[in-house]
């Protein structure tokens, strides 16, 4: 028999080898370490949806205001032929993936019969006081597949008791009626327009707040943590989404995932008090996962007035606007106010429409599904991070490299000549915002010859120039504090 001791010793050793080749294969197969912050799994869902649409209805709606005073009658509340199925279906149509529905506008008007005022729909003669515009809406956004956001305003021009401690009560009310009552909420919206003169249950006066306490936002929003885990938070500071920082519907460029929200003073950063242009770049590695969205309306004013239908923004100028919105990371909310009848309007639907058809066209086929794809770098030559995963439809896979590679060259070759002029990518947003910088070479005349430099990528990047006719194109990350992680490349043509 062997000696103990011997045996003992000739495990420890074998032991020893086998988790030396387990870590380093682990090494080779674990994917790259997360670059913080990170979104959360609902800022996530909510990257996925892109385009969704925005409905301001209420009371400006029959007045033709667009900040109402908060001292217009109930009474004046009448569509003559409210629709939901015909607005949430025209969104729909639209390739809209969601509505956020005005349930209350600074007027303080409810457009559902909330329990706590009588400042609301069931005061009207709309379905003799017994219409809910929030359950008909949010029910049609069940019905054709869409999801439902809701916007409170926090500044409420006809509560007696705005400025007072009472109305963040009042408020909170509302709130938790909203998010109980309605289902499944997408996003929860937050203004920054706050403090003023309005009515105030008849005072008549300038009621100022202070910004930065009054609505003691921290506990505000546990409500909709508590209520709603799966919705996203908006406002200027978030904290889930941020504002663009204007509403032309357009984002910086760079436009960064990641926000660090400052003020001009000490104070702390809330909805109106924060430097908010900053919100149309972000903070490049800022403090938070605080991605930009970018509201804008397909007419000059957020509230239907019948003299504006001849200025409904036009298809390619909508076509433009998503460019500068979603193809720069950021989400588009395109607001599509319904008219006096409770319908959208003819001239609005069929720019919608038009708008959506020439998306289809732009990106009906992916060209780079056609290349022969390789890398310089493979992450451990593994087939988990090849680049072939780039062009499958499935959004959980990446190409990536080693640890040790951040700035990898990624070439796609083709059979035969190819023409695009828009350039798409996804960054893999689960791992971060990786990418600082990048460049994209077309193969011409025996040379490769520069056509793009930009930054940001985050949730996507779309770019766009003159048609490029070539058989071959390489696109260069040149600035990347770590291992790139990219989930997705689209050479489309768009049609002139
Ligand atoms: C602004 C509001 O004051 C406008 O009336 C509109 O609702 C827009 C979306 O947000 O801050």
């Amino acid at each position: 028999m062997k000696n103990p001791a011997f045996i003992f010793r000739y495990l420890n050793l074998w032991f020893f080898s086998i988790s030396i080749l387990v870590s380093c294969n682990s090494n080779k197969i674990n994917p790259p370490d997360p670059y913080p912050p990170l979104p959360s799994a609902a800022q996530l869902q909510w990257h996925k949806m892109e385009y969704y649409g925005f409905l301001h209805f209420g009371l400006n709606t029959f007045t033709g205001q667009e900040w109402g005073y908060g001292d217009i009658s109930p009474e004046e509340f009448n569509p003559t032929d409210f629709n939901a199925d015909q607005i949430v279906g025209t969104a729909s149509a639209a390739g809209m993936k969601g509505l956020i529905l005005t349930c209350k506008h600074h007027d303080g008007f409810c457009l559902w019969p909330s329990k706590f005022t009588d400042y609301s729909v069931k005061s009207s003669p709309w379905k003799d006081g017994k219409g809910d515009v929030v359950k008909e809406i949010s029910e049609a956004c069940t019905k054709y597949g869409l999801k439902f956001g809701v916007y409170l305003s926090p500044w409420d021009r006809n509560h007696p008791d705005y400025g007072k401690p009472e109305y963040i009560e009042y408020y909170r009310n509302q709130l938790r009626e909203l998010l109980s009552n309605y289902g499944p909420v997408f996003e929860v919206w937050f203004d920054g327009a706050n403090g003023g003169n309005g009515w105030y249950g008849g005072a008549d006066e300038e009621r100022k707040i202070d910004r930065s306490t009054y609505y003691d936002w921290e506990n505000t929003w546990k409500i909709v943590r508590e209520l709603q885990p799966d919705a996203v938070i908006f406002s200027d500071v978030g904290p889930d989404v941020r504002w663009v920082g204007n509403e032309n519907g357009i984002a910086g460029d760079p436009c960064w995932a990641t926000y660090t929200p400052v003020t001009t003073d000490s104070s702390n950063p809330t909805p109106g008090n924060v430097k908010y242009q900053l919100g149309q770049n972000g903070t490049r590695n800022g403090e938070f996962w605080m991605p930009a969205e970018c509201d804008v309306s397909i007419r000059p004013g957020w509230f239907y007035h019948e003299d504006q239908d001849s200025l409904v923004k036009l298809p390619k100028y909508l076509l433009d606007l998503y460019f500068k919105s979603v193809g720069r990371g950021a989400s588009l909310l395109l607001n599509i106010p319904p008219d006096k009848r409770g319908r959208i309007t003819k001239a609005d639907s069929s720019n919608l429409i038009e708008f959506k058809l020439l998306r289809d066209q732009v990106f009906k086929t992916n060209l780079a599904q056609k290349a022969k794809l390789t890398a310089s770098n493979v992450r451990g030559e593994l087939d988990e991070f090849s680049p072939l995963n780039l062009v499958i439809d499935d959004p959980e896979k990446y190409w990536s490299t080693d640890d040790i590679i951040h700035e990898p060259e990624l070439l796609l070759e083709f059979e035969n000549m190819v023409v695009f002029n828009v350039i798409s990518l996804q960054e893999y947003l689960p791992l971060g915002q990786r990418i600082d910088r990048w460049a994209f070479d077309i193969w011409e005349n025996d040379q490769w010859i520069q056509i793009a430099e930009e930054t940001s990528i985050g949730n996507k990047r779309l770019w766009k120039g003159k048609p490029q006719t070539t058989n071959k194109v390489r696109l260069r990350v040149i600035e990347s504090p770590v291992s790139p992680a990219i989930s997705k490349i689209g050479l489309f043509l768009e049609k002139p």
